[in-house]
């Protein structure tokens, strides 16, 4: 159970510095020190940044900016295009890293991440893990992260943010406030140019100042965020992470147009269904142990059988075979409404213990 206490509750952001770009630079040393850019040809005009190193940074540069603003004031950055199965790769291996600590955890985007750390009980504990997470992925990736630690996970976000690059800010409950009081507006997570430019008309630069202004005030120029902005300035946010429940099943049913028995229709449509539940398997990096097929007839009578393997299972073949073995028993000829396909008893594929069959299959 995650604790929701300001009092208790410790939660880690961890955010990889200028992401992509740090992965090319990684990965070819002689870029270390210039600036990088990943994203649109500058030679085609248009486009935009995807990311851009520090250095870069320094020349005005950022995420988002068109590299036709961005060329002319950096022509001598390195121009990359963008390497997504790369940046996918290294991100699953730093995630990794984190979630072997075995703390709660929640992956909010390719280079960021929550952990909850309320069982080291004290702040100088958890300062102590982040630098040795700062140290693992330095070491094991060549990259670097800034980490925020705080006792909610919007001050956790804006810690981390705080500063970047290689930065470690710790905010215990009671520095909370004093942190909070001269930081611009739009360092509130999910703020956005809107937002920002109805706080700033309205004379709201800092944090501070947003606390000091009345309910009704923000409510009138934001709506419900103005609220939800209010208890952010005051210090007196609890959220925590959302720790997602494991996937307990994958399943897909079609209703026929009309009732038929119609015997080679009905196995066309159950063998889609095994391709599109097969799909969500292995996207999803599970195996299945349990196949169920449902059938619903024309008076709306349902019909279940579900057949255990042996062995966890990520083939189609298997799937499929088995999908349709529990329907020719189910089936008896009558009309059918309904027909639907469900595998359970998933279990990650890293998970299981590789056996020596793997090796001489
Ligand atoms: P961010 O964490 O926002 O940026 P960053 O890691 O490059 O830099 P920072 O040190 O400030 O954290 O985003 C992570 C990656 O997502 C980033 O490397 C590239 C990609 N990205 C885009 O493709 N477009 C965008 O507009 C942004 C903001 C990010
Ligand atoms: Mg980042």
């Amino acid at each position: 159970m995650v604790p929701n206490d300001q009092k208790t509750q410790i939660i880690m952001h961890v955010d990889m510095d200028s992401f992509y770009a740090s992965i090319e630079i990684a990965h070819h040393p002689d870029l270390h020190g210039k600036p990088v850019v990943i994203g649109a040809d500058p030679r085609l005009n248009r486009g935009v940044i995807s990311t851009c190193s520090y250095e870069a940074r320094k020349f005005g540069l950022h995420s988002g900016m068109p590299i036709s603003q961005a060329y002319p004031l950096c022509p001598q950055a390195v121009y990359l295009p963008v390497n997504m199965s790369l940046y996918r790769l290294v991100s699953e291996r730093i995630m990794t890293i984190l979630k072997q600590y075995s703390y709660p955890f929640e992956q909010v985007s390719i280079d960021e991440a929550f952990l909850d750390i309320s069982h080291r009980g004290t702040y100088i504990s958890s300062q102590s893990l982040a630098q040795e997470i700062k140290r693992e992925i330095r070491e094991k990736e060549g990259l670097l992260c800034s980490i925020g630690i705080a006792p909610s996970r919007y001050y956790a976000k804006m810690a981390s943010d705080f500063d970047k690059p290689d930065g470690l800010t710790v905010i215990t409950p009671g520095d909370l406030l004093s942190f909070l009081e001269d930081l611009p507006v739009f360092a509130i997570p999910g703020i956005g140019k809107h937002r920002f430019s109805l706080l700033k008309e309205a004379g709201i630069k800092t944090i501070g100042d947003l606390g000091r202004t009345d309910l009704f005030t923000l409510a009138s120029i934001a709506g419900n965020w103005g609220i939800t902005m209010h208890h952010i300035a005051l210090g007196l946010d609890t959220t925590g992470i959302r720790v997602a429940q494991p996937r307990r099943s994958i399943g897909r049913e079609t209703t026929f147009l009309y009732d038929t028995d119609d015997l080679i229709g009905i196995r066309e449509t159950l063998h889609h269904l095994a391709i599109s539940v097969h799909h969500t398997l292995v996207d999803s990096h599970l195996l299945c142990k349990t196949i169920t097929v449902k059938i619903r007839d024309s008076d709306f009578c349902t019909k279940t059988r579900a057949v255990t393997i042996p062995r966890e299972t990520d083939d189609l073949e298997t799937i499929e075979s088995e999908i349709m073995n529990i329907f020719s028993e189910l089936y008896n000829g009558y009309e059918v409404r309904l027909i639907g396909v469900r595998l359970s008893g998933l279990v990650q594929k890293q998970s299981i213990q590789t056996s020596i069959f793997d090796y001489l299959s």
